[in-house]
């Protein structure tokens, strides 16, 4: 099995700033906790803070991952080019999310691209990447 992340915008400052909303740890070192919990499972990351680029990796990885764990980050709640992406391809998409969502400003509320995935998953931290694997996994 292979599933790909996808993390968009910011994610990069994961760790270094902002650590009371979205924990001490950065996504490079909770990499190695996600593989050893699915030591069968090929985890692939990508992260970029360009829309463009997550979909060019969205259309490239769509057809032959077994899923997509994406945190589109801001692009969540706007992105109508990627909520189309998603639509695009055949791998089923988790949409996560590190924060409760539903806990923070009214512009976060609202996901444009959940329509389009096959679950969401937000307000458990990191966890929420393996609660998200463990999803796609329960699918085969
Ligand atoms: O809770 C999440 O995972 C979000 O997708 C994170 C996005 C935010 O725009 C969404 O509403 C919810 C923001 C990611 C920014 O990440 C940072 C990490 C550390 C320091 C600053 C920003």
């Amino acid at each position: 099995m292979r599933i790909q992340i996808i993390n968009g915008p910011n994610l990069n400052l994961l760790g270094i700033r902002e650590p009371e909303i979205y924990g001490k740890k950065g996504f490079e070192d909770y990499l190695h906790v996600l593989r050893d919990a699915f030591p069968k499972i090929r985890i692939d990351y990508f992260q970029s803070n360009s829309e463009g680029e997550l979909i060019d990796k969205i259309h490239e990885v769509g057809f032959d991952r077994d899923g997509i764990v994406l945190n589109a980050a801001a692009y969540t709640h706007y992105s109508i080019a990627l909520l189309d992406a998603i639509k695009s391809v055949n791998a089923p998409v988790v949409e996560v999310h590190i924060s409760n969502i539903h806990q923070r400003e009214d512009f976060r509320h609202h996901s444009v691209i959940s329509p389009a995935c096959k679950g969401v998953i937000c307000g458990f931290g990191l966890d929420g990447y393996r609660l998200a694997i463990d999803a796609l996994q329960r699918l085969r």
